[in-house]
């Protein structure tokens, strides 16, 4: 199944939302296969960011985005990634609906509380850039029959 990466950025550290965006994922019925907290650095950060490099944002968003520990999540579900970048909202935050992360919880968009991989392949790369094999767990999730047809499941 499809494979995507978010992490809750320093200000939903600071602020302490990273429960609060733990939460609205479970409820939509992905799977969290992956979870750790970790101090970003320079070269995976430009390596994340790598489309942002010249950008006149990137200085400050580096900085940002090492003001404090993160939280990475690798998550799993039947077309997940869309579904993700749904529920975190609009990158500029004060066009994000309401309901959503950044339209209830930011501002700024330069404090706009997670990030999220934009396709499904951004996605897959985003876990392995993140986590390990071995720190990506595979197990079933009894729910699953209740929130899939069999066709999506597999
Ligand atoms: P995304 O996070 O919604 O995918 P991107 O356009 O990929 O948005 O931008 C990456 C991150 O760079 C944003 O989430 C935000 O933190 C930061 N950023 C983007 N545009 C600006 C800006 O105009 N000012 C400050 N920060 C920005
Ligand atoms: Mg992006």
């Amino acid at each position: 199944m499809e494979r995507t990466l978010l992490i809750a950025k320093p200000d939903a550290v600071q602020r302490g939302l990273v429960g609060e965006i733990i939460r609205r994922l479970e409820n939509k019925g992905l799977k969290l296969i992956g979870l750790k907290m970790m101090q970003l650095e320079d070269a995976v950060l430009r390596e994340h960011y790598e489309e942002h490099l010249e950008k006149s944002f990137y200085p400050g968003l580096e900085a940002y985005m090492k003001s404090s520990p993160v939280v990475v999540m690798a998550w799993e579900g039947y077309e997940c990634t869309a579904s993700v970048r749904l529920i975190l909202g609009a990158t500029h935050p004060r066009e994000a609906d309401a309901g959503t992360l950044r339209g209830d919880f930011a501002i700024g968009t330069g404090r706009n509380i997670a990030h999220a991989s934009d396709s499904a392949e951004s996605g897959k790369k985003e876990v392995a850039r993140f986590f390990a094999d071995k720190e990506l767990f595979d197990y079933d999730k009894s729910e699953y029959l209740h929130i899939y047809e069999a066709h999506e499941r597999n």
